[in-house]
């Protein structure tokens, strides 16, 4: 029921004013309390609705509340949820099964969120290297990029290049080394015996959607080879069609060594990743290595194999193909001065605006003309929507943003 407009902007301050309160401060969301989402669109507490351009960060790339995926998830929640990996379940083979045939690696360890399995792949990485390839104890590397996002762990945050993310929570992790992003001769500078592995984003998300030139990936795979190197991409954010191919690696028709996936695995309704290897790579675990309460527990299997074959049946790989050169060539239609880049893959699409324009007042903007987005980088505004979006729905989203740039350019004296 829609309410009068002076109780629910009450009623919205009050729960925004509440999250203040008794949270943590580590987010400044956007001024809107959503409460129903429905494919592309999300409902706020007064009944407005918007289409949802970022997706959770590529997790939603179902649409919300898919119907196939809310079923499976019900019948399973009503079946069986959690046993722990102390025994098998019935549900969990099936997943890893379908995800190996997809995605054509041998072996995949499951787990919950993106940071997890990236976790995951940087210990089979580090075991690898002293098992298989034969790196003295303790001695191991792994080479990131810079301006990488692959998640918030301590791990992690120790291969970030971006301060904000490691202010405050040192000591890191030792036996990392950073090289720039794009340029494979500079990885193979960095490449030294004792390199476990190289780990990379395909295209870098957080980073301001950047999309490498063609070719870096290929060369980068083949300099792992040269010299011994596990290649892993993470394709937590890139995978599962979002750049118009099942896995963005594909793109330059290589295969890594092995891939973390998450966000859209779980179907927009549980955390669900997974792991990927060649066969020689995950067989360093043995049982007591490493493991997960939750990961791959009976209903995150059964979601998880359901977003799997719904990412198949909706053929929403061949959709972001199609609608995202439809969204970018929009994009690049627009007649603003303010538009300094229009870049991505698929329907991950990043949008370069002037820097005298702060990203985050137009991201307000279309927020009131009903499409949600966030900046990154302060000048990049991301275009990440459901795959199941609707031209229709691109073009109310490209007429929203021309809109909003006609009255931001006004402000600026140019
Ligand atoms: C936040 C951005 C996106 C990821 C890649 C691993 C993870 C992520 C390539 C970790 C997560 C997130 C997390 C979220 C915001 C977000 C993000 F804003 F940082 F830039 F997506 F683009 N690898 N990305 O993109 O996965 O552990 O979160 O499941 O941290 O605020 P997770």
């Amino acid at each position: 029921m829609k309410e009068a407009l002076g109780d629910t902007t009450m009623s919205k301050l009050k729960t925004i004013e509440r999250e203040k309160r008794f949270g943590a401060h580590n987010y400044k969301p956007l001024p809107v309390v959503l409460t129903r989402g429905e494919g592309p669109y999300v409902w706020d507490e007064d009944g407005n609705r918007y289409l949802d351009m970022m997706s959770a960060y590529s997790a939603v790339s179902h649409g919300h509340c898919h119907p196939k995926l809310v079923e499976a998830l019900r019948q399973q929640a009503g079946t069986l949820n959690v046993v722990s990996r102390a025994f098998y379940s019935d549900k969990l083979a099936a997943f890893l099964e379908r995800a190996c045939e997809l995605t054509n690696f041998d072996k995949a360890l499951p787990m919950n969120t993106g940071a997890e399995a990236v976790e995951t792949a940087l210990k089979a990485a580090r075991k690898w290297a002293y098992t298989v390839k034969g790196v003295p104890t303790d001695k191991a590397e792994i080479i990131a990029c810079e301006g990488n996002f692959h998640g918030r762990t301590l791990a992690i945050i120790s291969m970030s290049t971006e301060k904000q993310y490691r202010a405050g929570f040192g000591p890191f992790l030792p036996g990392i080394k950073i090289i720039p992003y794009g340029n494979a001769a500079e990885l193979e500078k960095a490449i030294t015996p004792n390199t476990a592995a190289f780990l990379v984003e395909p295209i870098k998300g957080e980073g301001g959607i950047i999309v490498p030139s063609a070719g870096y990936l290929k060369a980068c795979a083949a300099l792992c080879k040269k010299h011994n190197v596990l290649m892993i991409c993470d394709e937590i954010q890139t995978g599962l069609g979002r750049t118009g191919k099942l896995l963005a690696f594909q793109h330059e028709g290589i295969k890594p060594d092995a891939i973390v996936l998450g966000k859209a695995l779980g179907g927009g309704l549980l955390p669900v990743s997974l792991f990927l290897s060649r066969k020689e790579v995950m067989d360093v675990f043995t049982p007591g290595d490493h493991g997960s309460t939750f990961g791959g527990n009976p209903l995150a299997a059964a979601v998880g194999f359901a977003a799997l074959n719904v990412l198949v049946e909706d053929k929403l790989v061949e959709r972001a193909a199609k609608l995202g050169e439809y969204f970018q060539d929009a994009l690049r239609s627009i007649n603003s001065p303010l538009i300094k880049d229009v870049r991505g893959k698929g329907l991950l699409i990043g949008v370069e605006i002037d820097a005298r324009v702060p990203a985050h007042d137009i991201c307000l903007k279309l927020l009131k003309r009903g499409v949600l987005t966030k900046e990154t980088h302060n000048t990049v505004i991301r275009f990440a929507p459901p795959l199941i979006v609707t031209e229709e729905q691109i073009d109310e989203t490209v007429k929203a943003l021309s809109e909003v740039l006609v009255e931001m350019n006004v402000g600026v004296a140019s």
